[in-house]
């Protein structure tokens, strides 16, 4: 049975590979750092079934004993300061997670388990101003934001130690992918449990930022399984993963509402308070390299996506009505 190890399984993606890998018969060891409150809620169904183990992308001691003990097969590192705004309020500490994390990680692999395979979870958000489009892995880089660049710094020591020291790492280029579990700060969750307040008579309106800029949005579920082809190859390498389809925030908003019936422009306020300093204004993907090679291609697309996330959101605000359970928006920025 071959031992996975992920950083950031108490994420979004790693609640998902989390659930791949056990699928296929692998041992899953998920990484967790120390929190005085219990960040699990996402693998909470998992527990039974994985071993977590202790470490933080900013400790080089706890990450060479982590690998030093499991000797994982394969290295997942999703861990990361992955919110963008976050970024710009705290860029110091972006680049300590986002950028350097990967090379503690990396130099952990390297010392204690060389002949592992490494995925690291590089970001469509290193294309930035855009270049190319649509963008592939030949597409020049222009990241827009300190988790842009940090993200680009992750990709390169990645590519670096690869080329250095021989070892089996890659990076995937993911575009932005969602789900039900994508945490609530993010546009397209938002956006879901917004709608889903305003249905359920809690909230009037929604308030967001620019409404038009573009992303290819896919569904999570179907990115992890590219991340797990990707370290199947017999040679390293690296791939975009994406969907091909661009739609606006406000095509997102419009899907959502129209989901419940509503009207997305009797609801939505912009406020200039989620401007960002610097903005991507257009994603979207090639991922014939991955679809070749890989075979993989995406099977949710966009109109089923957001009608999935706004039904669990249904769910979950009746749900949290019927306990009194009712949650805020995170506070500014998001
Ligand atoms: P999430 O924000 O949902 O999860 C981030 C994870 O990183 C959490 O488990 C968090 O733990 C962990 N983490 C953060 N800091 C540390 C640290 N210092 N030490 C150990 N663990 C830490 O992200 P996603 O699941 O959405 O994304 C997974 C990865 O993929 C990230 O690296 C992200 O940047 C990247 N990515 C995501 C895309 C997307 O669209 N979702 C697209 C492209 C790349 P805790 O629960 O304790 O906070
Ligand atoms: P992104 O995702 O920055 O692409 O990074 P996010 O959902 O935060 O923003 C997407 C776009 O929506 C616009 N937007 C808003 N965004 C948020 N969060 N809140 C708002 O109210 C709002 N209004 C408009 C943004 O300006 C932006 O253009 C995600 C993260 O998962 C990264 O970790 C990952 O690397 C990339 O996707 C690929």
């Amino acid at each position: 049975m071959p031992t996975a190890l992920i950083t950031g399984i108490t994420g979004q993606d790693g609640s998902y590979l989390a659930e791949h890998l056990l699928g296929l018969g692998y041992e899953v060891v998920g990484v967790t750092r120390r929190t005085s409150t219990d960040t699990g809620s996402r693998i909470e169904h998992l527990r039974e079934r994985i071993t977590l183990a202790g470490a933080d992308l900013l400790d080089q001691t706890s990450l060479l004993a982590l690998v030093q003990k499991h000797q994982p097969d394969e290295v997942y590192n999703l861990a990361a300061q992955s919110f963008v705004p976050t970024s710009w309020e705290q860029p110091v500490l972006t680049g300590e997670f986002t950028a350097l994390g990967v090379t503690r990680l990396l130099e952990a692999v390297r010392i204690a388990k060389p002949d592992a395979r490494f995925y690291q979870a590089s970001s469509s958000e290193m294309f930035g101003k855009v270049q190319a489009t649509p963008q592939n892995e030949s597409t020049p880089f222009y990241p827009r934001s300190p988790y842009g660049i940090s993200k680009l710094y992750g990709h390169w020591i990645t590519v670096n130690y690869r080329e250095s020291y021989g070892l089996y790492a890659t990076s995937g280029i993911l575009f932005n992918h969602e789900s039900k579990r994508r945490g609530l700060e993010f546009v397209t969750r938002k956006i879901s449990y917004g709608v889903a307040r305003i249905k359920h008579g809690v909230d009037r309106e929604l308030r967001l930022g620019n409404l038009e800029a573009r992303r290819d949005w896919g569904f999570a579920g179907d990115y992890v399984e590219a991340m797990h082809l990707m370290l199947q190859r017999e040679d390293p390498k690296d791939y975009v993963v994406a969907t091909g389809e661009t739609h606006s925030v406000r095509e997102c908003c419009e899907a959502a509402f129209a989901a419940v019936g509503l009207n997305w422009e009797d609801h939505v306020v912009v406020d200039p308070i989620f401007y960002r300093p610097a903005e991507v204004d257009l994603l979207v993907g090639d991922a014939a390299l991955a679809n070749a090679e890989l075979g993989w291609s995406p099977k949710v697309d966009f109109q089923h996506l957001v009608e999935m996330m706004v039904e669990a959101d249904l769910a979950l605000v009746a749900d949290e009505m019927k306990r009194g359970i009712l949650r805020s928006y995170a506070a500014s920025g998001s």
